[in-house]
């Protein structure tokens, strides 16, 4: 059995790890021990920051199906200190609100180093991988493109000609909080950029493509965008499922809210299914989980040719998480 996951940071990283303690505890119907897990990890969070190529959902899922991750922040290193983003800011560096923890910057010297040297980021992300994974052998790690692309947010600003200026992704999340309503998404290199090797034969050749509960604009949104994907998902003969990462009408972590409203999508379980859309259209899902409290959003998802079931979707720990990944099989392999 092989299983794809096209994920963002915390939600995904957290929804892989719980799908992998079910799949090794056996509570995951119809998946062997010897299930194997692909995770596309969205790049386009991704950014340059003195010098250091920052990676922060690729460094999410593998730290934490390493056990490296920090468990409150949910992203970064746990144990961390602070003393070189302290030094930085003491020489007055530009974008020192974006903290590189001192673990964290080992992570960042490898990959540039690495990147610079001539190797694609996906074969970097394998070396570094090798040190997170080594106690577990049957998940790996590919970054949805080697080539660069960098989500922007188009935010007013008055004191632009134009009224209105870009900001990087993680401008508008860590300095901006999100705050301020963006007017328009722009994934920088998007058009031109190409699957990194493996990820189009990973939804091809799986046996099962799970869309975890990530954002559905900035993280899956993405990954769907990178040229190939969608038509990856609606060519294979795998189910395609998804799990909602909007519950009574929030989201649970994060700025999905703020984005979806940008892009025109109600914000709300079955607004985001329906715009995922059913694989019988033009869509990628076969199935939809959507939390309890959104029951009534079943009738709107089953009338878009989707398969739905209402369970508990909070990933409060590792059992949780692989109850949920068990009932999204179940939806789609009954
Ligand atoms: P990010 O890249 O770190 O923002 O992480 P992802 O894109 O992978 O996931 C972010 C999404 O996860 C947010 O929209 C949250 O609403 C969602 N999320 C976080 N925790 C939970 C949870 O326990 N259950 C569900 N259903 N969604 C969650
Ligand atoms: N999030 C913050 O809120 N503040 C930070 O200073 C910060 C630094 C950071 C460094 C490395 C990394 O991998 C992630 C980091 N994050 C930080 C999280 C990151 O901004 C976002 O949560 C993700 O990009 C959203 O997926
Ligand atoms: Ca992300």
């Amino acid at each position: 059995r092989e299983i794809t996951v096209l994920s963002g940071g915390v939600g995904g990283a957290r929804f892989v790890r719980g799908l992998l303690h079910g799949i090794a505890t056996g509570s995951v119907p119809g998946v062997g021990a010897d299930a194997r897990v692909t995770v596309v990890a969205n790049t386009a969070d991704d950014w340059w920051l003195h010098g250091l190529k920052v990676c922060p959902d690729l460094d999410t899922v593998m730290y934490t199906l390493g056990d490296g991750i920090d468990p409150e922040r949910g992203w970064g290193r746990r144990e961390e200190t602070w003393h070189a983003k302290e030094e930085l800011a003491a020489y007055g560096v530009e974008r020192a609100w974006f903290g590189l923890g001192d673990r964290d910057l080992a992570t960042h010297l490898v990959r540039t180093q690495m990147l610079e040297a001539g190797y694609p980021l996906h074969q970097v992300t394998e070396a570094l991988c090798r040190r997170w994974f080594s106690e577990r052998q049957n998940v790996r790690l590919l970054p949805m493109s080697d080539d660069r692309v960098e989500t922007h947010l188009v935010i007013p600003d008055e004191d632009s000609p134009s009224g209105r200026r870009a900001v990087h992704f993680q401008e508008y999340w860590v300095r901006l909080h999100a705050e301020v309503p963006a007017e328009t998404v722009l994934v920088v290199g998007q058009d031109d950029c190409s699957p990194a090797p493996g990820v189009l034969e990973a939804i091809t050749g799986a046996d099962l493509v799970v869309l975890p509960p990530s954002n559905p604009v900035v993280s899956v949104g993405t990954i769907l965008g990178v040229p190939g994907v969608r038509e990856a998902l609606v060519a294979t003969d795998a189910p395609v499922v998804g799990i909602s990462p909007i519950i009574g009408g929030r989201h649970v972590h994060g700025m999905a809210q703020q984005l979806l409203a940008t892009i025109g999508v109600e914000v709300s379980a079955g607004g985001v299914g329906r715009h995922y859309g059913s694989r019988r259209g033009e869509g990628v899902l076969d199935g939809w989980l959507v939390a309890e409290d959104d029951a009534d959003q079943l009738d709107g998802l089953h009338e878009a040719g989707i398969a739905a079931a209402a369970v508990p979707l909070l990933m409060t720990d590792d059992d949780a998480t692989a109850a949920m990944a068990a009932a999204a099989v179940s939806l789609v392999r009954p």
